[in-house]
């Protein structure tokens, strides 16, 4: 009975330093990754529909054109460019940290910024 208990309290301080070190490495490692995300935003009216906040590099944004004419997400420091035929969509993954403000070639009201911060 006692030998039983020991046992369990032994495995449970084992589980507990595992987390514990998992945490310390996170928090100390400059090159700690939070698993990149994945998110997405459907142009629609000629629009960008509302644009993610909160971005990293890394992270990964799937346009889904709902129009019935083509657009583009191009970066003005032509990072990217993404062309979306009518109801196609194409996944960005935001090259590096940055503020990109972006453009359709095709329509000059449609403008945007994303923004994504250091991984
Ligand atoms: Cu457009």
């Amino acid at each position: 009975m006692m030998e039983r208990a020991a046992r369990t309290t032994m495995l449970k301080a084992g589980i507990w330093s595992v987390g514990m070190l998992g945490g310390l490495a996170l928090a100390c490692s400059p090159g700690a990754q939070t698993p990149a995300k994945t998110l997405s935003v459907h142009i629609n009216s000629a629009n960008y529909g509302p644009l993610p906040t909160g971005l990293k590099a890394g992270d990964t944004i799937t346009f889904v054109n709902d129009d019935t004419v083509a657009h583009t997400v191009t970066a003005r420091d032509h990072s990217f460019d993404l062309h979306l035929s009518p109801g196609q969509s194409a996944k960005l993954t935001m090259p590096k940290n940055g503020t990109f403000p972006i453009y359709c070639i095709y329509h000059s009201t449609m403008r945007g910024v994303l923004v994504a911060a250091p991984r």
